[in-house]
């Protein structure tokens, strides 16, 4: 955003002071008067990025939501069987569509972080179970100067209509964790509706498959030194189908993640299995 503003700040010297005097002070000082400047605000762009695996019957809701401060949106599809990709298109036809490189929720979310060009990412599920509309706390706290913005369903203003006590008292037992390993304050972990700065994902350096990415995303935010914040979110119930997430065997991968962030144990060496459905001949689009 461009404005032109007349500059001229100072009353032209007239030698006196109002006072009927004229101190010199006053009177040495140089003319003032500018010419008109042209002050450049800056408004930072802003990228959503949406996992999506079969769906179709959920991606509208949530692409028709999405508030006017966003500039791109990009939809990584896993290989969906349904109409995810065709829905998408048809709600939203500026929305850039990508197969996601390698297999689960991380590695989408990794597709999704590459192909973004906004200042500001935030990341939110296709199923309807965020508000799209909090997109815009998440973008004013990155605003403020924050690099990460977790949602968190444990803040007052919070919720969640979608956690099990499977879950809740996994989440709790991993963020207890986190905190206690990290000296960390989170209120929330394993959810993903956050916001960051793209160019702090380069620090980053993920390198998760699954769910555990927004785990991987928390501490390595927390060891890079970056200014983290939280957003009340409430998380209602997925509209249609079922989750994709098991407590069991995604939790043991979040608790993995853990002990290789925090024990002196090599760091899991990116190597992403891909798709031939998503490795076109060079030079077609
Ligand atoms: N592209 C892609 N999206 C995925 C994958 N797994 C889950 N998702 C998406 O990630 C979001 C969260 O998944 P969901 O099944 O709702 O998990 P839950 O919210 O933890 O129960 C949804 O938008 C899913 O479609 C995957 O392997 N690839
Ligand atoms: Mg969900």
């Amino acid at each position: 955003m461009t404005s032109t503003v007349s500059a001229t700040p100072f009353a032209p010297v007239s030698g006196s002071n109002g006072h009927g005097q004229s101190p010199d002070s006053v009177r040495r000082l140089p003319d003032l008067r500018l010419p008109a400047v042209t002050v450049r605000a800056v408004t930072p762009s802003v990228s959503v990025v949406v996992p999506a695996m079969n769906e179709e019957r959920n991606i509208r809701w949530v692409l028709e939501r999405i508030p006017s401060c966003v500039s791109e949106v990009i939809v990584v599809d896993g290989y969906s069987s349904d109409r995810t990709v065709e829905v998408a298109r048809a709600t939203r036809p500026d929305v850039i569509t990508v197969p996601q490189r390698g297999r689960g929720k991380g590695a989408a979310l990794r597709t999704g972080f590459e192909r973004a060009t906004g200042d500001f990412i935030v990341a939110i599920d296709a199923d309807g179970s965020m508000e799209p509309a909090e997109i815009e706390y998440y973008v004013a706290a990155l605003h403020q100067g924050y690099d990460l913005v977790k949602g968190s369903r444990q803040l007052r203003a919070g919720g969640s209509l979608d956690l099990t006590l499977v879950r809740r008292l996994g989440n709790g037992a991993l963020v207890g964790a986190v905190n206690l390993m990290w000296g960390s304050s989170f209120s929330d972990l394993c959810y993903g509706y956050f916001g960051l700065r793209r160019d702090k994902l380069e620090l980053l350096g993920l390198t998760s498959g699954g769910f555990e990415i927004e785990t991987e995303i928390a501490v390595r935010a927390v060891e890079a030194g970056l200014r983290i914040a939280e957003v009340p979110s409430v998380e209602l119930l997925r509209q249609h189908g079922l989750s994709h997430l098991n407590a069991w065997t995604d939790g043991w991968r979040i608790l993995r993640l853990l002990a290789r962030e925090r024990l002196p144990l090599a760091r899991r060496p990116l190597v992403d299995a891909l798709d031939r459905r998503g490795l076109h001949p060079v030079g077609t689009p």
